[in-house]
């Protein structure tokens, strides 16, 4: 059986997780296994900090957690011993090792004597750096054992993997009623809306500047994250009566895109929110996860050159790309913030051209399946 009629059968993957820090690692991971198991696979998710994926899945939260099985997904704590020693689990038919995390010595011994070994990935990080292209789906012999890793990276080109793109994404957004949904977050259906979900250290006290002194009605809704918390304390400070200020609660990865489909404009940061981010069409501002040696500075870059190729080659568009690489660099130019609400129409058609070029991409689930079709 070629490996392509295995993915289009139902089969079992495992997928392993680190948590490094804040909720992109557990974030990318669970919206993959999540995408996996409602193309009818049986997923388990073997993850070292269970708390923080409880944070986007409450239904996980326990005391005592090795194992729990939430919306068909079997979630697994990753005993630290299984790295010294005997990992009791038997090896799937595919394996994800998310962000290099090294998966278990022993898990992988095992996978070396299995008579078909494991389809093993490595998933990388998203980016739009040209070399991704070049370097998605290579081997990667293993230096001692018969097996072989793939690299796998996730990125906006035709090459890259592509996004995570649930099936029925486009419909479930054509059918959300906006209006509906700002009311029952305590929200304004009629407001220019701007999410705010970034890094606490951030130009932040510089940004409720510059928003106080946009001379038009502006609402904010604040994720319920320190950098929402520093804002609105900043807002609240001055006299800003002109916006209004919504703290939402921790909301799930579903509702998380609804907050997206909602917004006018939206402050993102990480991974995971600013791929939800691009996918939605929604105008954003990307706080980028920040690296030594300003790797995330080249990452940001070629974001906005790949941007730049498809959506718009324009002065708002310039405006656009300074302001987001100088709130990278903490600061704030106010003037551009308020050209850029001044012409939410031009920001939002280039958007939705960006949105338009990922989706037409492909997701992830189909370039995978032609990964494993064309090994
Ligand atoms: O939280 P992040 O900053 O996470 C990461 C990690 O820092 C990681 O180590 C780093 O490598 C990576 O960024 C680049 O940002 P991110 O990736 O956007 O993840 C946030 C997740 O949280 C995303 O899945 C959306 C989700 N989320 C909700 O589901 N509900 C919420 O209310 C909020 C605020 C977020």
């Amino acid at each position: 059986m070629t490996q392509a009629a295995l993915f289009s059968q139902s089969h079992t993957i495992d997928i392993f997780c680190r948590v490094i820090d804040n909720f992109g690692d557990a974030g990318v991971l669970w919206r993959l296994a999540r995408d996996f198991t409602n193309h009818g696979h049986h997923v388990r998710l073997i993850i070292d900090d269970v708390n923080t994926l409880s944070a986007l899945a409450p239904e996980l939260q326990s005391d005592h957690f090795s194992q729990k099985t939430s919306r068909g997904i079997q979630v697994l704590k990753w005993e630290s011993a299984w790295d010294r020693g005997d990992c009791p689990l038997e090896p799937a038919q595919i394996v994800i090792e998310g962000f290099a995390c090294q998966i278990p010595r022993d898990y992988e011994f095992k996978m070396s004597l299995m008579q078909n070994a494991p389809v093993w990935i490595n998933l990388d990080y998203m980016s739009a750096e040209d070399w991704i292209d070049e370097f998605n789906a290579l081997p990667s012999p293993h230096p001692n054992l018969p097996l072989t890793k793939y690299f796998w990276f996730p990125g906006v080109t035709k090459k890259s993997a592509g996004l995570i793109i649930e099936d029925g994404y486009r419909l479930r957004q054509e059918r959300f009623d906006h209006a509906a949904f700002l009311k029952k977050m305590g929200a304004d259906p009629d407001m220019v809306t701007l999410f705010f979900f970034a890094y606490p250290y951030g130009p932040i006290k510089a940004l409720a500047k510059a928003l106080a002194a946009y001379p038009r009605p502006l609402q904010l809704l604040l994720s319920a994250t320190k950098s929402g918390e520093l804002l609105k304390a900043e807002l609240e400070a001055l006299d800003a009566s002109h916006i209004r200020l919504v703290t939402l609660p921790f909301v799930d990865q579903e509702t998380f895109d609804e907050i997206l489909w909602a917004s006018d404009i939206a402050f993102i940061r990480g991974e995971d929110s600013a791929a939800r981010a691009m996918l939605s069409g929604v105008p954003f501002v990307w706080h980028i996860y920040h690296q030594d040696d300003d790797a995330h500075m080249v990452k940001l870059a070629a974001m906005t050159s790949k941007m730049r190729e498809v959506a718009s080659d324009s002065d708002l568009f310039d405006t656009w790309e300074q302001f987001q690489a100088d709130y990278n660099e903490g600061t704030i130019d106010a003037k551009a913030l308020h050209q850029l609400l001044d012409h939410l129409e031009q920001w939002l058609l280039w958007s939705h051209w960006w949105q338009n070029h990922l989706h037409e991409n492909g997701a992830m689930s189909q370039k995978f399946a032609e990964f494993l079709k064309n090994r």
